[in-house]
């Protein structure tokens, strides 16, 4: 029984995963130095996720979005990344988003938080309203 209800969620996360690529949103543009500094202040985040769960197809979504190289971690098949979640973040759970900044790691999990926070860091739209 257990297999089967496996099975029936892997399934449908590929139809999600398929879904979302064929959908994907149209990345933000910037110019090439804010371009490179997007990237640069990308640097030290990682995604930990698993590649059919829905809720990290919706992060890696708006990480397509927001146009930003962000280190991909399989948590589900790979043992290194799965037992790193495990032990420095606090659960396996994912989407969990690692920030590795001044000298500091900080954990994030869920995935409204982890967009809205990438949402604040990356979409031009909102670093505008928060200017004016
Ligand atoms: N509310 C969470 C839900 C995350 C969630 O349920 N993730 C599942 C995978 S789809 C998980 O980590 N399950 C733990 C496991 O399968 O070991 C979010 O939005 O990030």
């Amino acid at each position: 029984m257990g297999l089967v209800v496996t099975a029936v969620r892997e399934g449908l996360g590929r139809v999600i995963v398929f879904v979302n690529y064929i959908t994907r949103p149209a990345q933000v543009p910037r110019s090439a130095e804010a371009q490179r500094e997007a990237e640069a202040a990308a640097a030290g985040l990682s995604l930990y996720q698993f590649y059919a769960c829905p809720f990290c197809v919706r992060t890696r979504r708006a990480i397509h979005r927001l146009n930003i190289p962000i280190r991909v971690c399989d948590a589900q098949h790979d043992q290194t990344h799965r037992q790193t979640l495990l032990n420095d973040g606090g659960q396996i759970k994912v989407p969990c988003l690692r920030i590795d900044e001044n000298g500091e790691t900080r954990w994030m999990y869920e995935s409204a938080a982890i967009i809205e926070y990438l949402d604040q860091r990356f979409d031009p739209s909102q670093q505008r309203a928060e200017e004016s």
